[in-house]
């Protein structure tokens, strides 16, 4: 499918075109979880089960690749130590690619459309607690979406109250106690934060700032799943730190959390 082809799509039929495809070539007709690897996630699958089918994402119907250096494009399939089916959607389509909402969260909803219950959505993200040191990973409670767009469109009125499943965010803590929580404030970037911006999201209540994950976590509730979020904070958010901002900043926390957040991750995909 052509991205205009795509795009005159109606979403939910585009997301059954991905699925059956997905299907298809993984021979799994049903998955059980999925998971979107964010910004220092790449690795950290790995440890969750038995990689059984890799996709290319381009040639998933309405997928593209990546734009980031750093983010994965592929989708694959994977067999837990328990039995479960998981979908690692390693390519993420971000608001500031100007793809539109609906190319944003096709993978959420490709996901519900192949069968998943449970989303799992992780990300790399700024962090306003000087207490989380770059690789500190931190559970999502709630979150601001300052995108001032939706991935919902016309009179679909979804209740986002504990969008962020507290049931998971207990199992998190049964694998790591030491788990904070935080607010995460979705900017549409690609640019950081001023320091300005960083005061504001501190005094509206945020403790995280990104540029993804609120999209998707709302479409993926709108679609019936369960959701998940957890935050690797690559970098204290601008002004909060004294140095400035880097990618490369970024791709070293998440390198060196490695280890940790392999382990976490697959410790709580095996407890769902
Ligand atoms: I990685 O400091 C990463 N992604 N908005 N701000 C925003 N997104 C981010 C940041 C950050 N770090």
């Amino acid at each position: 499918m052509s991205t205009t082809e795509f795009l005159n799509t109606d979403p939910f039929d585009a997301a059954r075109a991905a699925a059956d495809y997905i299907a298809e070539e993984t021979g799994i007709d049903a998955h059980d979880v999925a998971l979107v690897l964010g910004s220092g996630w790449g690795d950290a699958a790995e440890l969750i089960g038995e990689t059984t089918a890799t996709l290319s994402a381009d040639e998933v119907p309405g997928f593209s690749s990546p734009s980031v250096v750093g983010h994965v494009g592929t989708i694959r399939s994977v067999l837990t130590k328990e039995g479960k089916r998981a979908l690692v959607l390693g390519a993420r389509t971000h608001y500031y690619e100007g793809k539109g909402v609906r190319a944003v969260v096709h993978g959420v909803r490709t996901a519900a459309a192949a069968g998943c219950k449970t989303l799992v959505l992780t990300n790399g993200c700024g962090g306003l607690n000087e207490d989380w040191t770059p690789g500190t990973p931190v559970l999502i409670s709630d979150h601001i979406n300052l995108t001032a767009t939706s991935p919902l469109e016309g009179a679909t009125f979804v209740d986002l109250t504990d969008l962020y499943s507290s049931r998971i965010r207990g199992l998190a803590r049964e694998v790591d106690p030491t788990l904070d929580e935080g607010i995460y404030a979705q900017f549409t970037g690609p640019h950081y934060e001023t320091p300005a911006e960083v005061q504001y999201a501190k005094r509206i209540g945020a403790s995280l700032v990104g540029m993804s994950t609120a999209l998707e976590a709302i479409a993926g509730r709108h679609a019936g799943m369960e959701v998940f979020g957890i935050s690797l904070v690559t970098n204290l958010a601008a002004g909060i730190s004294p140095v400035p901002l880097s990618h490369e900043e970024v791709l070293g926390a998440g390198q060196a959390a490695g280890p940790r957040i392999s382990k976490l991750l697959a410790g709580i995909i095996a407890k769902l």
